[in-house]
């Protein structure tokens, strides 16, 4: 958990730069809540973003020790497509620890993820830059 929390300072910044109209700002985020909220990357168990979301609003280097919220499901290797929410990019890996193959979606992305990433994304964190 090398990462710190984004801060808020750092959230109002992006958000005057962007020119988003954020008006509860970060805070309102709520990650791993099973509500993909402004500011997270939720990560879907099927594709064309239905079914369970995994919505991260932090990195995560490992999700075997996550379920989807709400349910006794693994989100490890069980997701297939992607919505991003956040400003920020967000890096997916096939392995723990950032680990394996490596894609990357930008600040808005939605689709579903291709054959490497289908089903076995296994970390993920956000970045400023892409890969
Ligand atoms: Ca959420
Ligand atoms: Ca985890």
């Amino acid at each position: 958990m090398g990462f710190a929390r984004k801060s808020t300072l750092l959230g109002a910044v992006l958000a005057a730069v962007l020119g988003l109209t954020m008006a509860a700002g970060p805070a309102g985020a709520a990650g791993k809540n099973g509500s993909l909220e402004s500011g997270e990357f939720g990560l879907y168990y099927l594709t064309g973003q239905s079914g369970w979301v995994f919505d991260l609003y932090v990195s995560d280097s490992n999700f075997a020790d996550d379920n989807f919220p709400g349910t006794g499901v693994s989100a490890d290797n069980n997701t297939e497509s992607y919505r991003n929410r956040d400003s920020f990019w967000w890096h997916v890996f096939t392995g723990a620890g950032y680990t394996g193959s490596h894609g990357c979606l930008s600040p808005g992305y939605v689709g579903n993820a291709s054959a490497t990433y289908k089903n076995t994304i296994s970390s993920a964190y956000y970045s400023s830059s892409s890969c």
